[in-house]
């Protein structure tokens, strides 16, 4: 059996990669073939996405998997929320924003005023979130651009859309928009006009694992790829994808998708709608196969990456990360702790300094060097794992015994070993291209191989990946740091 053999396409806020996958019944290969740097472009006083750079790249990593092999199908995930308005011609309106545009600033207030928190949390389920889709859109109203849009695609759906001409939106991806009904499985149009949105907009929804449509024949020709080579959806948020590669074994296990963002959480079969967890801010997103990830969004490496930016930015010596981690490694633990979910942390820009502001207003010791700035930053990271993996266990009433890091973070080992001190269980570290193993399993499935259920695709990646596993060690009063994390 010769297998499948497909391009994952899978687009980060700080990089895009494009990998060949092989999938066999026993073997599982990534090869990853093109990585490209992404992040937020500066223009006209806003902060965009080169969107049009990110499909070039695409189709460059997407040409290199056809020169060295088969290419039986293309799939593509990104980071959520953000998207492309098309006009009636089909043409892109301006140029995607980045979620961490400042033009939501205090929209998502004046819509709660208007909608009750508590009724958009019964309909959608999700986390608030300045930047959500629904936020953005608000932030948009009156513009020449909404008003003249025919179809709002989000970032994935957009450059499938470019590949195929088909315009629709993946459910897992459509479910971070807080304009999906959880329950329902459908737009909420009622929601969108009650925040006067133009819902017509919406396109129809598909589910992970349907066929787009077939790769447009100029493309094709363009890559070297058959005509007709299929364009398939997989969970195209990224972190629907990179959790179906998590290589959980059971049912007691938590995951901490770690990258430019920390999603940390549980996969649930139902949504939770409970008070108590719309009151911890908890997420139902939409996942694979009809599951749920319950979970909190955690501000994640970013703080950490853009720290890097920073320093190199002012010739710091020492600012890269091999050699900060080494360093943080060496510092007293817990000696600060800030809340890493703070809202200033958001946007670009000197996150040093905002971490020292944090630490100084919260009266901790105020961390001065770029170690203990990361240092910093990883322990308060570990602290709000422990203490939102913690609310999500007895939010959902389950328990777990292990907690999986998979994405680029997981080769962060300070911090796994931190997760599994604050937590007081192992972590188990890997793959750090979930996201990516993800896309092509389902692709793969979609082709006709033979993986019935996630369990099945699961039990592939931990057959075919090295996991790495970290001990909890004792000693630390992570509830004395707790006790000090100033939260608003
Ligand atoms: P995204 O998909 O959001 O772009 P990734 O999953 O690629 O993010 O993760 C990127 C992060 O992973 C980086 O910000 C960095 O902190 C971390 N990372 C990547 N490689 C390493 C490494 N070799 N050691 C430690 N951390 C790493
Ligand atoms: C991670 C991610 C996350 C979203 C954020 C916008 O890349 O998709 O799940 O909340 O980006």
């Amino acid at each position: 059996d010769a297998g499948v053999r497909v391009a994952a396409v899978d687009l980060g806020a700080t990089s895009g990669r494009v990998m060949a996958g092989t999938v066999t019944p026993a073997t599982l290969r990534l090869e990853e073939v093109h990585r490209f740097p992404n992040g937020g472009v500066r223009a006209g006083g806003a902060l965009f996405w080169d969107v049009l750079g990110i499909h070039r790249e695409m189709l460059v990593g997407i040409a290199e998997v056809a020169r060295t092999g088969r290419l039986d199908g293309i799939g593509i995930d990104s980071w959520a929320v953000d998207y492309g308005l098309l006009d009636r011609d089909g043409q892109l309106l301006g140029n995607p924003y980045s979620h961490r545009d400042t033009r939501t600033d205090g929209v998502m207030a004046r819509v709660l005023e208007q909608v009750g928190a508590d009724e958009m949390y019964a309909v959608t389920g999700l986390q608030q979130l300045p930047f959500n889709t629904i936020y953005q859109l608000v932030a948009a109203r009156g513009t020449a651009a909404l008003e003249s849009a025919d179809s709002l695609l989000l970032l994935p759906d957009l450059l499938g859309y470019w590949l195929t001409g088909e315009v629709g939106a993946e459910r897992t991806n459509a479910s971070t928009t807080q304009l999906y009904d959880v329950t329902t499985q459908d737009w909420s149009v009622e929601l969108a006009k009650r925040v006067g949105l133009p819902w017509a907009v919406l396109p129809p929804l598909r589910d992970p694992g349907s066929v787009v449509g077939p790769l447009l024949p100029d493309l094709a020709e363009q890559v070297g790829a058959d005509p007709g080579t299929p364009v398939v959806a997989v969970g195209s948020h990224d972190t629907a994808s990179a959790v179906v590669g998590v290589p959980a074994e059971g049912d007691d296990v938590a995951y901490i998708s770690s990258g430019t963002w920390s999603l940390v959480g549980l996969e649930l079969d139902r949504p939770v709608l409970t008070e108590a967890a719309r009151l911890a801010d908890f997420t139902n997103e939409g996942g694979v196969d009809g599951t749920i990830r319950f979970l909190k969004n955690v501000m994640g490496l970013w703080v950490l990456s853009e720290s890097v930016r920073q320093w190199q930015h002012k010739r710091v010596a020492g600012a890269d990360l091999a050699t900060l981690l080494d360093a943080a490694a060496g510092l007293t633990p817990l000696r600060t702790v800030v809340d890493i979910n703070a809202p200033r942390l958001l946007p670009p820009g000197d996150m040093p300094a905002r971490i020292r502001a944090l630490a100084h207003e919260a009266g901790e010791p105020v961390p001065q060097t770029p170690a203990e700035v990361t240092r910093t930053i990883l322990d308060s990271l570990a602290l709000a794992y422990r203490r939102h993996l913690r609310s999500a266990a007895e939010l959902s009433g389950r328990s777990f015994d292990i907690v999986h890091v998979v994405g680029g973070g997981s080769q962060n080992h300070l911090l796994c070993q931190l997760t599994a001190d604050a937590l007081g269980v192992p972590v188990l570290a890997g793959p750090a291209e979930a996201a990516a193993l993800g896309n092509v399993l389902v692709q793969a499935r979609a082709l006709g191989a033979d993986l019935p259920d996630l369990a099945a695709m699961r039990a592939l990646v931990r057959r075919t990946h090295e996991l790495r596993r970290f001990e909890p060690r004792p000693g630390l009063d992570w509830d004395a740091a707790e006790a000090r994390v100033v939260r608003p």
